[in-house]
């Protein structure tokens, strides 16, 4: 058994002392205030009214949604490099009871029907593995949820519930290969070690098809930008499933099942599920498939501006708008910006590649002259490109809507 102590969110704060804010309703208004200005534009008008600027533990301020179990996004602002720092990073959990595991005390689980050799790693032993580094954004399926129109019940993410981080760990395929997997197995599902505070909510248990498990990007990372995992990332431990949501990136990973059946929880089936044939998705989990829904794979073409928010006062003349784009693992093939409402369309200069996984910068000069539009447009490699219309779904995943900002000199 783990040797970990279990405390939810407000013990942490209590333990970290007075920097940290309580519940809803204690903090003040200047929190609130910046909070508010730090919102999307585009969510829901209540949402101002409980969201606070929140500081986790090793972690700068961020746009706190809900608190227990901790939701926290990253304001525009930590959003302009294509490496998100640790202590910027957003922060999602489905569970509020989050342990604080000791590195010494951390093991893994690896078994199931589809493995011959069920075993157990710990950190030091998942060290002494071939380590891989790889650049990949993390990003929920759910970001910009709060965007969706209509809304849509859930949390109310803006534009910040993603980063791009360096993850360096083992790849998941050598130790499913020292676990003896079998031909016979389908799915590999995975457990992480937060659990539920009420009995009746389901643990959090994802699963992955047997090919993207032994795809060679995928990894149990205990690294992140050359640091420790941040707690609240997942540390020790966690999977890293480039290209696809982070719904699959399970933190504190303390159990590896092979299947050679389908996983039948919650998490699977009716959650992080997408409307069969509605976005143009080639990565396919077909032992989870049914004749309307399918789970979330990977994530659609997509571009954020970062260096001014909608509405924002420019000085006259020439005003360099930047950004990131990302995809499911294509690449990004072109960014484009348009300053006539989508009419015509001019190539963006692209940034930095850190890999086809990874955010991509990009910028683009405009000529400001009382008041201009500025609209982006990514294309992967394999040509997809962003909606100017909401492809509407009821959970609010895999919103690519062109974003549209007005600057005023
Ligand atoms: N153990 C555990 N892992 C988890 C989750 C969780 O609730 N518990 N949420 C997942 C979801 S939905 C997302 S979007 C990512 C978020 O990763 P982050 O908190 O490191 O930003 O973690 C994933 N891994
Ligand atoms: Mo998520």
């Amino acid at each position: 058994m783990l040797a970990i102590s279990r405390r939810g969110f407000l013990g942490t704060a209590a333990a970290a002392g007075a920097a940290l804010i309580g519940g809803f309703g204690r903090f003040t208004e200047a929190q609130a205030a910046s909070a508010a200005a730090q919102l999307s534009p585009g969510v829901p008008d209540g949402i101002a009214s409980y969201v606070q600027m929140g500081t986790l533990p090793g972690k700068q301020p961020l746009i706190q949604l809900a608190d227990r179990p901790p939701n926290y996004e990253s304001p525009l602002e930590y959003l302009q490099t294509p490496i998100t720092p640790n202590d910027k990073f957003f922060v999602r959990y489905h569970l509020a009871d989050i342990p604080e595991i000791k590195a010494a005390d951390y093991k893994i689980k690896i078994d199931g029907d589809g493995a011959t050799t069920p075993m157990e790693l710990t950190l030091d032993d998942l060290k002494k593995m071939p380590a891989v580094e790889i650049v990949a954004v993390n990003q929920c399926s759910g970001n910009r949820r709060g965007l969706s129109n209509p809304h849509v019940p859930g949390v109310e993410w803006g534009y910040g519930a993603m980063g791009c981080a360096k993850w360096k760990g083992a790849r998941l395929k050598d130790i499913l290969a020292k676990a003896g997997i079998k031909k016979e197995a389908i799915e590999v599902a995975f457990n992480g070690a937060d659990g539920p505070v009420v009995d009746k909510t389901p643990d959090f248990i994802k699963s992955i098809p047997a090919w993207k498990a032994m795809d060679e990007n995928t990894i149990i990372a205990y690294e992140m930008n050359g640091q420790p995992l941040p707690h609240f990332n997942g540390f020790p431990a966690r999977l890293v499933v480039p290209g696809w949501t982070g719904t699959y990136w399970m933190k504190h990973l303390i159990h590896v099942e092979a299947r050679t059946t389908p996983q039948g929880g919650f998490w699977m089936k009716p959650a992080y599920r997408v409307p069969v044939g509605l976005f143009p998705l080639r990565d396919r989990f077909v032992t989870q498939e049914d004749a309307t829904s399918t789970p979330i794979t990977e994530m659609v073409v997509n571009s954020l501006i970062t260096s001014h928010r909608d509405g924002a006062k420019v000085k006259a003349g020439k005003v360099t708008v930047a950004g990131l784009a990302w995809d499911g693992g294509y690449g990004i093939g072109k960014v484009e910006v348009s300053t006539d409402g989508g009419k015509t369309w001019s190539s963006a200069k692209l940034g930095e590649d850190l890999g086809k996984f990874a955010f991509r910068p990009w910028s683009f000069d405009v000529q400001v002259k009382g008041k201009a539009t500025v609209m982006v447009n990514a294309t992967n490699a394999i040509g997809q490109t962003q909606v100017t219309k909401l492809l509407f779904n009821g959970a609010g995943y895999h919103n690519n809507v062109m974003q549209s900002i007005t600057l005023t000199a």
